[in-house]
C-alpha cells in the first residue's frame, strides 16, 4: 500500500484512537481480570453462624459476605472452608478468665490475646457453617482454634505462632500458588489467614467486598496497612473473571 503523508497520517491519527477507545471496551477489562486456574484456591473464612446476626460473635453485617461469595465461588476449581472451633472453656473466651470481660486484651503464654464472647462451640449450630453458603465443590474444611490454650485467627498456624494446621501443606501438594480469600472478619481470621498464606509463598488476594470486619480499636485499618506491607493485594469481586 503506497501512501501520501496525508493519508500516512490520517492512518496513524487513526490507529491511535483505536488504541486509545479500547481500553472503555469489554475486552481490555476481561482481559485485565484475574482469572482462577487449576493452580488458584478460593478460601472461604468462617461464614458461620456465630459471625452472622443472631450468632454468638455477630460481625456487622457479616451475612452481606454470603451472595458475593456464592456468586465468586462457581469460577474456582478449588474452594477450601474453615470453621471457627472451640471447645467450651477456650482461652480465648473472656468467660475462661475470671472478672475479665469481652474485647478486652490479655496475655497469654504466647502473648496478647483479645478476649471474645464464647463462640463458635464445638458441634454447636452456632458453629456450623452459614446454612445460606452454596459451594458444593468445596473440597476441604479445615477447622480451627480447637487447642483449647491456642487461639488461631489463621487457617495456616495457630496463635502460638508455631503449630501449624496443615493447610500450606496441603496446598503445596495440590499444585496450589494463588490464594484468595474471603469471609469474616476481615481484620481477623481474613487477615490473619492471608498474612500467613502470603508468608508461605502463595501470591495472596483479598476480596474486600466478600469480606466484612469487627473493627475494634482501628483494628480494620491496621490489618489493612499489614497486609499491604506484606505484599497481599486487596481486591474487589469484580476483579475476578467469572467466566
Ligand atoms: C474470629 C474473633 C474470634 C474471626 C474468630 O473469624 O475473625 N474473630 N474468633
Ligand atoms: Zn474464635
Amino acid at each position: 500500500m503506497r501512501m501520501n503523508r496525508r493519508s500516512a497520517l490520517q492512518f496513524l491519527s487513526a490507529t491511535v484512537a483505536f488504541v486509545v477507545a479500547q481500553p472503555a471496551g469489554r475486552a481490555w477489562a476481561q482481559a485485565r481480570k484475574l482469572k482462577p486456574d487449576a493452580a488458584s484456591v478460593l478460601i472461604v473464612v468462617d461464614v458461620q453462624n456465630c459471625f452472622i446476626a443472631g450468632g454468638t460473635l455477630a460481625v456487622p453485617h457479616g451475612e452481606d459476605v454470603v451472595p458475593v461469595i456464592n456468586r465468586i465461588a462457581p469460577a474456582f476449581q478449588n474452594v477450601v472452608l474453615t470453621q471457627d472451633w472451640h471447645p467450651a472453656g477456650h482461652a480465648s473466651f473472656a468467660s475462661t478468665h475470671p472478672g475479665a470481660k469481652p474485647f478486652e486484651t490479655i496475655r497469654l503464654a504466647y502473648g496478647e490475646q483479645v478476649l471474645w464472647p464464647d463462640h463458635c462451640v464445638q458441634g454447636s449450630s452456632d458453629a456450623a457453617l452459614d446454612p445460606a453458603l452454596n459451594i458444593p465443590q468445596a473440597e476441604l474444611i479445615v477447622r480451627k482454634g480447637f487447642h483449647r490454650d491456642i487461639d488461631s485467627y489463621s487457617a495456616f498456624e495457630e496463635a502460638d505462632r508455631k503449630t501449624p494446621t496443615g493447610l500450606a501443606g496441603y496446598l503445596k501438594e495440590r499444585g496450589i500458588q494463588r490464594v484468595f480469600v474471603a469471609g469474616l472478619a476481615t481484620d481477623f481470621c481474613v487477615a490473619w489467614t492471608a498474612l500467613d498464606a502470603r508468608q508461605a509463598g502463595f501470591d495472596t488476594y483479598v476480596i474486600e467486598d466478600a469480606c466484612r470486619a469487627i473493627d475494634l480499636k482501628g483494628s480494620l485499618a491496621a490489618a489493612w496497612k499489614q497486609m499491604a506491607a506484606q505484599g497481599v493485594q486487596r481486591i474487589q469481586s469484580t476483579d475476578i473473571d467469572l467466566g
